[in-house]
């Protein structure tokens, strides 16, 4: 882990990076006690993803769906940012003040990048305290406890998780945005991420001239494409990098 720590930090020092990107996942939020999706006790292995994330699976049993969202959206409720959300909020300002330019693009729909002081963020797959009106598309923020499942809205219809599903479209613009931020920067960090989810993990072959670092414990299937990887936590490494690119830019 420090050696890979120490290489990336290196590469920092002599690249001197100020248009950077970050693709986060849910990694990023395990150390705030989120579940990840494929980790070992990861969300989807109680589940198959079919079951749950994709609107025929709403169709067919909204109550299990909205269940599995309600559960979720307990255990977020409870999260805090950890080091890692805090360095990238931290991040995003020290560019700004310095002429430099970050953008957030986050797979994550647990909002806690916002509660950690991000402002520019892009959220590819929705957020899971908006709900959407299955009938007239109408959104609003409902973050509190929905005690009757599936919740309806003052039509009538069905109320669903304003997140994206398997087979569903991305919010408008989010991945061509996202596009032109990778295309742009000097560095893309991708955090947390098992780069599996598509188009989210098309993102890092954006790259034009800059270059990717990965934060994981894991190999993925990024690591071949990224300059260097970072086996370490994303608490850990995220703030040691975020000094770096401090020092780096004078
Ligand atoms: C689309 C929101 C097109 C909901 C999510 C075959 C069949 C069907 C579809 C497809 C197919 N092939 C490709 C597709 C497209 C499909 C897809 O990519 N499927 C995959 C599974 C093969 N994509 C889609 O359907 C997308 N839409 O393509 O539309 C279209 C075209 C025309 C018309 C209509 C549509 C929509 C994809 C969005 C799905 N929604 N979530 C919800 O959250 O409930 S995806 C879900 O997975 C989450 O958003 C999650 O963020 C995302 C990706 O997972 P990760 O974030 O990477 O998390 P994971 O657990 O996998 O990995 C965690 C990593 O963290 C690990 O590597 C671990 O090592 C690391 N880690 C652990 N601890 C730490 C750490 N890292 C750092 N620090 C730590 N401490």
């Amino acid at each position: 882990m420090q050696e890979s720590l120490e290489r990336a930090i290196r590469w920092i020092e002599q690249n001197h990076p100020r248009t950077i990107a970050a693709l986060t996942g849910a990694g990023i939020s395990a150390e705030s006690g989120v579940p990840t999706f494929r980790d070992a006790g990861g969300l989807w292995e109680n589940y198959r993803a079919e079951e749950l994330a994709t609107p025929e699976a709403f169709a067919r049993d909204p109550k299990l769906v909205w269940r599995w969202y309600e559960w979720r959206r307990g255990i977020i409720r409870d999260a805090i940012p950890n080091d890692g959300h805090l360095a990238l909020a931290s991040l995003e300002e020290l560019l700004a003040e310095r002429g430099g330019a970050f953008t957030l693009i986050t797979q994550n729909v647990d909002g806690l990048h916002r509660r950690a002081g991000s402002r520019n963020v892009i959220e590819l797959h929705g957020n899971i305290f908006r709900v959407r009106c299955t009938r007239e598309g109408t959104r609003e923020e409902r973050a509190e406890t929905f005690e009757a499942l599936p919740p309806a809205c003052s039509c009538g219809a069905l109320l669903r998780p304003d997140v994206v599903w398997f087979g569903e479209m991305l919010p408008p613009g989010a991945i061509e945005d996202s596009a032109a931020a990778v295309a742009g920067a000097d560095l893309l960090l991708v955090v947390g991420t098992s780069g599996v989810v598509h188009p989210a993990a098309g993102l890092v072959s954006m790259l034009r001239r800059g270059a990717a670092i990965e934060v994981n414990p894991q190999e993925t299937p990024i690591t071949r494409l990224a300059q260097l990887s970072v086996h370490a936590p994303a608490a850990v490494a995220l703030p040691r990098l975020a000094a770096a690119i401090e020092r780096s830019l004078g």
